[in-house]
């Protein structure tokens, strides 16, 4: 086996899960090269800096390019161990998008050779891996891939979904256990001997398209007990019951553990991968598909609460206080967040006001609408409307005093020591 040292290593892909995973692949004393299609991310990287938020990142970063370990380029070369972190879209029907990840498969084969691994951790429908085999196979007819000459392939092929969770990337990375389906079980077992390098979990050995089928289970698993939630705060709602106070109580059931409810659920994963399972098995699907479209019909009713809540108060200037899509964290990507106060902005114009301390400026969705960001403080000063919609640390800290007298919508749950009825009794006026 090569050394760490000498071991060659080529990401693709420097985003939220590529850049990590190869700045602690480096962290071992591999060569690591990161590859990506964007100058300005490859020269940010190669001035030792970060172009994504992530706990403790920008100084494993650092490190790691002024030791000389990490590198970007827009350029592949040659490695012993290429790992595939691209995005994995879908198209406006629901059609999971692969073309990157193909797209990566076509550049890796230019300088493929004999020995080598390839891993795809993007998040894929199932059969992708296979898909990358048969693409290489075609490229590269000068080499035996896996599962098509029994145990005599020239290179290996594994899919290893990432699993961490932003905000804890670094901490996941090592920590979790990792699923490692391998197009044969060599295939696997010679990526299992690759993230033992860096990888403190279990690491579980199976076929490549259970291992796709794992990742896009666990992403739908939690989408499914959100939308739980979310039915949950709908049914609350029009009993006038406290589903903080509901969700809470039944929790103290020793097998019940509901998840909170939301305006929503936003991020590249859990609103995006239930849709992979849906549109691969339409007939098999219709608990996942209700779920998403149950996550997605509670930002619309979320928005016209709050447009009623506005509409009660002729005047009063209003506060949206977050636009992450969760807590504590700078990443704005399909933040249901965004869609609602977005949506406000675009009726109420001037009145509303922005508050999101991971902004330097209000995103594109605001153009034009009048909205303004302004910080927290401010917002205290000035709103006399607050709509809660992400849960960052420094909104929960916001003590009763603050906020009393105020007609708050809080969609998170993070202040139970609200009067209820201030923001209830101004829906309940308005309708
Ligand atoms: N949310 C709720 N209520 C909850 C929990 C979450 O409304 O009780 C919302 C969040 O506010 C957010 C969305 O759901 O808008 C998703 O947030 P999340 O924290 O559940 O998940 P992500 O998207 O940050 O990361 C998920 C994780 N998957 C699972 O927990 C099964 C992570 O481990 C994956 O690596 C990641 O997707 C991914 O890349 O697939």
């Amino acid at each position: 086996m090569l050394s760490d040292v000498e071991l060659k290593v080529v990401v693709l892909g420097l985003g939220y899960i590529g850049l990590p995973t190869a700045a602690i692949i480096a962290r071992t004393g591999a060569q690591v090269l990161g590859v990506d299609v964007t100058r300005s991310v490859v020269d940010t990287i190669n001035s030792g800096k970060v172009h994504i938020e992530e706990v403790d990142l920008d100084g494993l970063v650092s490190g790691v390019v002024a030791r000389g370990t990490l590198r970007a380029s827009m350029e592949i070369a040659p490695a012993d161990v290429f790992v595939i972190a691209v995005p994995t879209p879908f198209d406006d029907d629901h059609a999971p998008n692969v073309g990157y990840v193909l797209q990566a498969a076509t550049t890796i084969a230019t300088v493929l050779k004999a020995g080598d691994t390839i891993i795809l951790e993007s998040t894929s429908p199932v059969g992708t891996t296979e898909q990358v085999r048969d693409l290489l196979a075609t490229l590269r007819p000068d080499l035996r891939v896996p599962g098509r000459t029994g145990d005599q392939a020239d290179i290996a092929i594994a899919y290893c979904p990432e699993r961490v969770l932003p905000g804890r990337i670094l901490v996941e990375l090592i920590d979790n256990d990792r699923v490692i389906g391998g197009i044969t079980p060599r295939c696997a077992r010679k990526a299992l001997t690759f993230y033992r390098r860096f990888v403190r979990g279990a690491c579980v050995t199976t076929t490549a398209k259970a291992a796709e089928m794992t990742k896009l289970t666990e992403n739908a698993f939690r989408d499914v007990n959100i939308a739980f939630a979310n039915e949950l705060s709908l049914i609350a709602d029009t009993m006038g019951v406290d589903v903080w106070e509901v969700i809470r109580l039944a929790n103290r059931h020793p097998r019940v553990k509901i998840l909170s409810p939301g305006p929503g659920v936003g991020g590249h994963c859990i609103a995006v991968d239930p849709w992979f399972l849906v549109h691969a098995a339409p007939e098999q699907t219709p608990l996942i598909r209700t779920a998403r479209e149950v996550n997605d019909g509670k930002t619309d009713h979320v928005i016209a609460q709050v447009a009623s809540l506005i509409e009660a108060m002729p005047g009063t200037p209003v506060a949206c206080l977050g636009l992450a899509f969760k807590a504590n964290i700078d990443d704005f990507r399909e933040s249901p967040a965004v869609k609602v106060a977005a949506a406000i902005a675009s009726r109420f114009g001037e009145r509303v006001r922005i508050v999101e301390p991971y902004a330097a400026a209000l995103p594109s969705a605001f153009d034009g609408t009048g909205a303004t960001l302004i910080d927290v403080d401010t917002a205290i000063e000035t709103c006399g409307i607050m709509v809660v919609l992400v849960d960052h640390d420094v909104f929960r800290s916001i003590p009763l005093e603050e906020r009393a007298g105020k007609a708050v919508l809080d969609t998170r749950g993070i202040w139970p020591d609200q009067p209820r009825f201030v923001a209830a009794e101004a829906v309940r006026l308005a309708s």
